[in-house]
């Protein structure tokens, strides 16, 4: 019998971290995540996964660490040998990382070279994926793909084009497959609940029933190429199954403005959005990243990776799971909507 293929992921009880997990359990690996410890539990979006692991049929470890502590990447890497590693941790916020610039720098950025560093140190031929994203093209105007040059507008930025590079750095230095996904915004119901998005469908949900009444935001004209996350996940899978080592974007192609996501959010639910939105100037970044509009073609030809779920359908799917959130209560998880990635209905729930 072939061993399972074993994969380390970083930042798993983030959105993206419980995509992809749920993505590799359903391709049969055995799947070890890092989680922080905190005083209250933290692991709602892969609680569905979890199979205690006294269980003969676990196959979801967990792991306590932090991307700050190198010394524990070293002995988790040692103890678990993984054949991928999916650094996909990070202080993620933009606005927060000018709150939290140094913190954002140690985790988002130095955190990387620690991981890789631990690879390296461990002797370990695993695949590595960084988590690098568009906001590092910043001030760089549309369509961005993987020859636009960097222009980050933000210490978060700063700190993903510092990661970007030390992985490219390992690849040429010591041979490492390790790839960056430079992956555009991408969200879902699971998306955290203070990017904008997601505050968007929450608030029309919660107006929708009667539980709130105004939603304050900041800059209404900033362009975004908002995909589907669970789809993200399945590119992340294709860098580490390609015959070599390289970066890819993923994108939808399709830029439009927070306003029309207000609209295509709002009007699903029947709401008008002008009657609700009011101005908050705390919203506002110091510098702002006004376009990010991806061109993924590379990843089409390359991976046979293509988006499929445009920015308006995604509002809907989230304002839909929204409502169905507020009616349900705790313990609510949304059921990956895919079209055309296999599905793996035994890890949902009934
Ligand atoms: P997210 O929901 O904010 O999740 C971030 C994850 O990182 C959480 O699991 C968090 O743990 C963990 N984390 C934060 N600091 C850590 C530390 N010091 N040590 C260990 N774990 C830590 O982010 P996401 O949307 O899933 O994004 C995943 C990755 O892709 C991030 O690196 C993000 O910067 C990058 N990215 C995201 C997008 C996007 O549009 N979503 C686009 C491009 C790139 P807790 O649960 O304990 O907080
Ligand atoms: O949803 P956002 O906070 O996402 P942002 O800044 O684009 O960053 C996200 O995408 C990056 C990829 O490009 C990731 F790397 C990063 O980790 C994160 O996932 O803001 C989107 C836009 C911004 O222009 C912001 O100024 O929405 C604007 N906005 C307007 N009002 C707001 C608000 N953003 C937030 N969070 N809250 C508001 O009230």
């Amino acid at each position: 019998m072939t061993q399972a293929k074993k994969a380390f992921i970083t930042g798993i009880t983030g959105q993206d971290g419980s995509y992809l997990a749920e993505l590799l359990l359903g391709k049969g690996y055995e799947v070890h995540g890092l989680i922080r410890r905190a005083s209250t539990f933290n692991t709602a979006r892969i609680d569905h996964l979890y199979v205690d692991s006294h269980n003969p049929d676990a196959r979801l470890f967990l792991h306590y660490g932090d991307l700050s502590d190198g010394a524990r990447m070293v002995t988790l890497l040692s103890e678990i040998r993984p054949d991928e590693v999916y650094n996909l941790a990070a202080q993620s916020h933009v606005r927060v990382s000018f709150d939290e610039p140094e913190h954002t720098g140690d985790t988002t950025g130095v955190g990387a070279m620690r991981l890789l560093e631990a690879v390296r140190l461990t002797g370990l031929h695993c695949r590595y994926y960084q988590a690098s994203s568009s906001e590092m093209f910043g001030a760089t105007p549309p369509p961005q793909n993987e020859e636009t040059p960097f222009y980050p507008r933000s210490p978060y930025g700063a700190a993903k084009v510092y990661a970007y590079w030390v992985t490219k750095n390992y690849r040429e230095a010591y041979g490492m497959f390790a790839v960056n996904g430079i992956l555009f915004n991408h969200e879902s119901p699971r998306r955290g609940e203070t990017f904008v998005t997601r505050k968007i469908t929450r608030a029309v949900a919660r107006i929708k029933a009667g539980r709130q009444s105004e939603l304050y935001m900041g800059n209404l004209d900033a362009i975004r190429d908002w995909g589907y996350a669970a789809e993200y996940a399945e590119g992340m899978w294709r860098m580490l199954q390609a015959d070599a080592p390289d970066d890819f974007v993923l994108a939808t192609g399709i830029g439009i403005t927070v306003r029309d996501f207000l609209e295509a959010s709002f009007s699903h639910a029947g709401l008008d959005w002008q009657k609700y939105v009011k101005f908050d100037p705390r919203y506002l970044r110091p510098t702002e990243v006004d376009a990010l509009i991806g061109d993924a073609s590379k990843a089409e030809e390359k991976l046979g990776w293509k988006a499929t779920v445009a920015p308006d359908e995604l509002a809907r799917i989230m304002v839909d799971c929204d409502i169905e959130a507020l009616e349900h209560g705790d313990g609510y998880i949304d059921q990956p909507r895919l079209s055309g990635w296999p599905l793996h209905s035994e890890l949902r729930r009934g």
